[in-house]
């Protein structure tokens, strides 16, 4: 195998047995407390909060360590306002013409319709995109791998971090996003990925009374 540059685990911890399962309840009753909120509160969150949350983000595996992500975190009331109106015109054709009676049925118990209030309310968006191949100074492609599942991981450490921050946050997917990229002025090798909505819930919030599979529904082990 061909040498490569290396330096030692130094930051790896190991922990006792009984640390080990403490701290993995720990993690597991704080992440089942996090529900997905669309009532949001306009309380201001610093930008540094959501700095050091992506900070975490950008921690994730990634296809041959490329780091095919690009979030753009908005506060400004101006530009919020205009992804509302942008998504809203989107989701009203989801609603009205393209979601089949099948998708609709299953959005039931959610709630959901085409009024998105909370993208002007809550103080941050965050725009997630996946960044297709990277261009370089001569204008040839980079190629990147597994960029969905790598933009997926930094997500999903994203939303735990907010979580573990004490912020709620809804997880956006108006269909089609490509508005986003005018809006954000992101090139075209960038493809929305989704539209993380976050903040305090608002003091009233509610949300849906659905529940979570337990694990045998979703996990089997193979074991002697
Ligand atoms: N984007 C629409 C519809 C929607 C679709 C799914 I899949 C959801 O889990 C929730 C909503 C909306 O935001 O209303």
């Amino acid at each position: 195998m061909k040498e490569q540059a290396s330096v030692p685990l130094a930051d790896w911890r190991e922990f006792s047995p009984l640390e080990m399962q403490q701290r993995a309840t720990e993690f597991y009753e704080d992440v089942r407390r996090r529900r997905t909120v669309r009532d949001f509160s306009a309380r201001a969150v610093p930008r540094e909060l959501i700095e050091t949350a992506l900070r975490a983000a950008g921690t994730a595996p990634s296809g041959a360590n490329l780091q095919p992500w690009h979030f753009v975190a908005v506060s400004q009331p101006d530009c919020k306002r205009r992804i509302r109106v942008a998504a809203e015109a989107e989701e009203k054709e989801f609603y009205e013409h393209r979601a089949s009676a099948e998708w609709l049925e299953a959005l039931k118990p959610l709630g959901t319709d085409t009024n998105k209030p909370f993208l002007e309310t809550a103080p941050w968006l965050i725009a997630v995109f996946l960044r297709k191949y990277d261009i370089r100074a001569d204008g040839s492609k980079v190629k990147h791998y597994y960029p969905a599942e790598s933009t997926g991981l930094a997500t999903g450490l994203l939303i735990t971090a907010l979580h573990r921050a004490g912020l709620a946050c809804l997880t956006h997917t108006p269909s089609p996003m490509s508005f986003l990229n005018e809006i954000l002025d992101r090139p075209k090798s960038e493809r929305p990925f989704l539209l993380l909505v976050t903040g305090y819930p608002a003091d009233d919030a509610r949300v849906p009374d659905i529940s979570r599979k337990p694990l045998n529904d979703y996990v089997s082990f193979i074991e002697d």
